[in-house]
């Protein structure tokens, strides 16, 4: 059972920010879905101060091995999450993770009071990392500023925070040191590496609305995998490691690099259940001792 940040998880595996819609899921599956969900904890797609439309479309483009969005953020505000989807996500069986995003510091510091007064709210995630979104702030790719952020909204919460790193940057373990230095209680990534489709047949024009995107799934699973090493091995506090997991083999690479936790994302929109798959076959792992320590 692990322990994250005081809360005592039934299994290792949770779902990345963003990748798997709890509340549509329920109503796809009803009741089945609390007696078996997929996740040790879930956490919330991003929410911002304000209500957000998204990017303009093409969103989605299929790469070798992987899925470029450039979603942009569409969301229905502080206000409208706490009206209409706090009351459903705190009748999950799981603990709740919330992830924000603001553009100012005054906007990060809006959210995590507000959030932070919420016992339905197990701890907040501060995603510092969208590729598809500018936010005037440079956070999640340079250590000063993010210091800066932190230090100022740390003391506004008793509610663990975990900070949400960018793989987008020269140096992620000192971005990482930072965060830690400056109050975060854990530190999660990667979130998507900055990526560019083409449009079939239409010269030098991107294929996505927003032009770039971000880059997941299996093709950035190596990248995952050296970025959480570096972080690891820099602080002290967990990690949830990310980036590309398909299997219970790909969430014990994560573990053995260092994370505390690993999140599935790309993999549960193929497959809704992929997170129950993979947290039985970790635990499969785990049993046959000889055979993990092989991996
Ligand atoms: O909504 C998005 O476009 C998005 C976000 Br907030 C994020 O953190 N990572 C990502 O790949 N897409």
């Amino acid at each position: 059972m692990p322990d994250f940040c005081g809360l005592e998880l039934a299994h290792p595996i949770v779902n990345g920010s963003g990748t798997f819609d709890a509340i549509a899921a329920r109503r796809a599956f009803g009741d089945e879905l609390d007696a078996a969900f997929p996740f040790s904890a879930f956490v919330s797609k991003t929410i911002t101060l304000a209500p957000r439309e998204g990017n303009p479309p093409p969103r989605l483009w299929e790469a070798a091995g992987g899925l470029l969005n450039s979603i942009g953020l569409p969301n229905k505000g502080l206000e409208g999450y706490l009206a209409e989807d706090l009351p459903e996500l705190a009748r999950l069986p799981v603990p709740l993770i919330t992830n924000v995003m603001g553009s100012t510091v005054e906007e990060v510091a809006a959210l995590v009071e507000a959030l932070g007064e919420r016992e339905e709210v197990a701890a907040i995630e501060l995603n510092v990392s969208c590729p598809n979104v500018r936010t005037g702030l440079d956070l999640g790719a340079d250590a000063a500023e993010l210091g800066r952020v932190l230090r100022a909204v740390r003391p506004l919460t008793a509610t663990p925070l975990i900070v949400k790193l960018t793989p987008n940057t020269a140096d992620v373990a000192s971005v990482a040191a930072a965060a830690e230095e400056a109050g975060a209680d854990a530190v999660s990534l990667i979130n998507t590496l900055r990526g560019m489709a083409m449009q079939p047949g239409r010269a030098g024009r991107p294929w996505l609305g927003a032009r770039t995107g971000g880059l997941s799934g299996p093709a950035v699973r190596h990248v995952a995998l050296a970025q959480v090493a570096a972080v690891a091995s820099r602080v002290a506090v967990p990690v949830v490691g990310m980036g590309g997991v398909t299997s219970g083999r790909d969430a014990l690479e994560l573990l053995h690099a260092g994370a505390t936790l690993v999140a599935v994302g790309t993999e549960s929109f193929r497959d809704p259940a992929a997170g129950r798959r993979i947290s039985g076959e970790l635990s499969e792992l785990a049993a046959n001792r000889p055979f993990v320590s092989e991996v």
